[in-house]
């Protein structure tokens, strides 16, 4: 089913983003937002990381603070649902054709009081794939302002370098240089902000991030990566986890497609080493297998 009109797709296409906002169906919202505390719960009975759970550092059993859900389709019933048959699906659709491959799924917090910055990146040097078909649906579960820590995108980055997300020294960080973050024009930052429901959508190769959450509202984000069946993922990152890589519309592709420049490619991470964005750009060690 069509979701986009011409017009928000010729956006995403010259911009690199769209934000929809208050798009999703109340419906939709009371579903999610009930599995997301069935998670915040659990939480409480954790004093470190699990597999399904990432907390932040100062998190405690009676005052938790959650980082991140990875794989939510992985382990909730109605987040599968929704991210593999949900109306998020009929976005990807119609951005990216009738063939479309579900990459991996995401629930970030950005707890209340210091919920943790996003440095500037670009997503595609985290998980390769032969094109830049790959996108990023997110749906906001609360209202966002601009105290709690929205997503920003550098509009039109998309066209723009692909950075290595590295030190000088060759070093993984998950993030733009110094350097390269002073020549981002403020002005030409979208700030995506809404109330609940509200989705947005960002190309692999956009330059992103959000500042920490200053506000006594927690920001919980839901995300989706797509591509489209001729992106081939290039690591296996995403090997073992259930559903990873599964067709969502259409057939898989019968030809890879390649994309027009190379793209920098991220550490050789063994099943297990990598653990979160977060992880990366604080040069953390690795917790629980995430992308
Ligand atoms: O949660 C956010 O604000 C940004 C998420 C993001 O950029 C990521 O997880 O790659």
């Amino acid at each position: 089913m069509l979701r986009l009109t011409e017009a928000q797709k010729a956006f995403y296409e010259r911009e690199g983003y769209l934000l929809l906002p208050g798009y999703l169906s109340r419906e939709w919202i009371v579903r999610l937002t009930e599995a997301m505390k069935r998670f915040i719960a659990e939480s409480r009975t954790l004093s470190s990381s699990s597999a399904s759970i990432l907390v932040e550092p100062g998190h405690t059993l009676e005052a938790p603070r959650l980082r991140r859900i990875p794989q939510t389709v992985a382990f909730d019933p109605d987040f599968e649902a929704f991210g593999l048959r949900g109306p998020v699906v009929d976005i990807a659709e119609d951005v990216l054709g009738s063939d479309v491959r579900f990459h991996h799924s995401k629930l970030n917090f950005k707890w209340s009081g210091g919920g943790e910055e996003i440095r500037w990146h670009q997503d595609i040097q985290f998980w390769p794939h032969s094109n830049y078909s790959p996108l990023t649906i997110g749906v906001y579960l609360t209202d966002v302002d601009d105290e709690m820590g929205p997503m920003g995108v550098v509009r039109g980055s998309h066209r723009g370098p692909l950075y290595s997300l590295r030190d000088e020294a060759g070093a993984w960080t998950g993030a733009l240089s110094d350097d390269e973050v002073r020549a981002i024009d403020p002005s030409s930052v979208a700030w995506l902000k809404g109330p609940i429901g509200s989705v947005t959508i960002h190309n692999c190769r956009a330059v992103h991030g959000s500042m920490a959450n200053r506000s006594p509202r927690t920001r919980p984000l839901l995300l989706h990566t797509y591509a489209a069946a001729d992106a081939i993922p290039l690591t296996r990152i995403m090997d073992g986890v259930a559903h990873a890589n599964a067709m969502v519309r259409g057939s898989p592709a019968t030809h890879a497609r390649f994309g027009d420049v190379p793209c920098p490619m991220p550490p050789a991470w063994e099943k297990g080493q990598y653990s979160s964005i977060f992880a990366s750009q604080k040069r953390e060690t690795a917790g629980a297998m995430d992308s």
